[in-house]
């Protein structure tokens, strides 16, 4: 028989959030798991945590009634449970067995039933009083890490328990600002004129070059992950002309950095009949109108992460490719026309230009081979964070001559992509558009410094688990 009580015909009144001086005395049940306890012999304090915050339970040892109710055998009915009578309590004494509430740990989920009572020490000024007690589930044990501490353990102790890591108040907080965040976002496409759509995440054919591929068995043929949604939002415009999708992207990065991800959110967008300036504009627009939905609706969650966020001002400042290099330049960096940026560079740039910018007109070299130039250089821009990425877009191209010599010039297969070609045969739109790391997004939002934490179950070349 187990020695922990099923939750039957109870449910929660109230989450902590909604508990306050005005329900002085009044009935509440409320659940969750045991953040801390304070063990003072004959009074035990009890913090419970639920998803919105804690609450604090006072047991005082009392006499113990022979109508506690409180570990009855009514476990497995589904009839509300009763409300138990003042008499249970005598001046805040619990009836609940005090063996009871000594096996109490830190970490199991409890649901109680009891009395608000005004108490101007207790954190948000009130207490409850439990009447009644189900431990639902006793921890077994206690995670090799505290969730409380101000000092955070190593990562990978965290990241193996993920689940429970995720209960440390700053995560928490986190997650919560990614939810409003995405929120956000999608309200501002929509209010754009933007549809949201969902693009196949098992493919046939690279979009962003091959060395970042995850090949996956399909059937009787090799196929891979998707890299982006690339090629099918510019299919998508032929009919929609604004489109966006907000889905996984996967990529095979060998590195181990504090900003790349085997598997991220890429929060894409698709527009036709524009070029690759006004859908600057609009990514500018929808950074500027997320930060500041997070500042207007986030404010107990910045508090925590980064009180000091503010709407970035617009204009975003715009350096082209040539004044970049010419600034690693200056800073003794000898970096030739049409190389790449490296991670140095970047973090040289990083030093010298702060806050949101646009780099534009690179190197059509550099860029994937469905970007348009003129001549050497490419319609297209990555949009910075100080050091780093978070976005990267380009003019498209709409010719399909123009991009089949691009798909030779980048040593791709033509054949590969005929289920692509043909669309172009059909009135192509000129189009253009971006994709925004969302968990980049997210550390400049948050003050990040490990992309790992903002996101759920990070996925890259060490970890695969859990
Ligand atoms: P790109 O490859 O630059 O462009 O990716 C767009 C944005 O996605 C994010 N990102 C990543 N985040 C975490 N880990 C990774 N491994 C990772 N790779 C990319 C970055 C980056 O700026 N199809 C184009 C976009 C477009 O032109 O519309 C593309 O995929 O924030």
């Amino acid at each position: 028989m187990s020695i922990e009580d099923e939750i039957g015909g109870w449910r929660r009144t109230h989450y902590s959030s909604q508990l306050n001086p005005r329900l002085n005395n009044e009935h509440v049940t409320i659940m969750g798991y045991i953040a801390s306890i304070r063990d003072h012999g004959n009074i035990v304090f009890v913090m419970l945590a639920d998803k919105d915050g804690e609450v604090q339970l006072v047991f005082k040892k009392g006499k113990e009634a022979s109508n506690s109710n409180s570990n009855s055998n009514d476990s497995n009915t589904t009839t509300p449970a009763t409300t138990p009578t003042a008499s249970t309590v005598v001046d805040g004494y619990t009836s609940i067995p005090f063996s009871k509430v000594k096996s109490l740990k830190e970490h199991s989920c409890i649901a109680v039933k009891g009395r608000v009572k005004v108490a101007p020490n207790a954190p948000k000024g009130i207490e409850v009083v439990p009447e009644e007690l189900k431990v639902l589930s006793l921890a077994r044990s206690i995670p090799p890490f505290s969730v409380y501490s101000k000092t955070f353990p190593n990562l990978d102790l965290r990241l193996n328990l993920r689940a429970i890591d995720l209960r440390r108040y700053y995560m928490k907080t986190i997650f919560r600002i990614r939810h409003k965040v995405l929120k956000a976002i999608r309200e501002f496409l929509d209010k754009e004129g933007f549809i949201e759509v969902n693009t196949p995440k098992i493919i046939s054919t690279a979009s962003e070059g091959g060395a970042s591929l995850f090949p996956v068995f399909y059937f009787d043929r090799e196929a891979f992950l998707a890299q982006s949604p690339q090629l099918y939002k510019e299919q998508l415009v032929t009919a929609f002309e604004k489109v966006f999708e907000i889905a996984p992207i996967f990529r095979a990065e060998p590195s181990r950095t504090n900003r790349h991800l085997a598997e991220a959110i890429s929060v894409d967008v698709e527009e036709a009949f524009v070029d690759y300036k006004d859908v600057m504009n609009l990514l500018e627009r929808m950074v500027t109108y997320t930060i500041e939905y997070i500042v207007n609706n986030a404010s107990d969650e910045l508090k925590v992460v980064n009180p000091m966020l503010t709407v970035p001002k617009t204009p975003f400042p715009r350096y082209t490719y040539d004044e970049v290099i010419d600034i690693l330049r200056k800073n003794g960096y000898s970096i030739e026309w049409g190389d790449d940026l490296s991670s140095e560079h970047l973090a040289s740039l990083g030093k010298v230009i702060n806050g949101y910018y646009f780099i534009v007109d690179w190197p059509s070299s550099i860029r994937p081979f469905y970007t348009k130039s003129n001549g050497k250089v490419a319609e297209a821009f990555d949009l910075m964070y100080n050091d780093l990425e978070i976005s990267s877009g380009s003019s498209r191209i709409n010719k399909k001559e123009e991009l089949i010599e691009r798909l030779k010039i980048q040593g791709l297969r033509v054949e590969a992509f005929e289920y692509h070609l043909k669309v172009f045969d059909y009135g192509m739109p000129p189009h253009a558009g971006f994709g925004l790391g969302l968990e980049r997004f997210l550390m400049t939002i948050a003050r990040l410094d490990n992309i790992r934490d903002a996101t759920f179950y990070p996925r890259d070349i060490d970890r695969l688990v859990p």
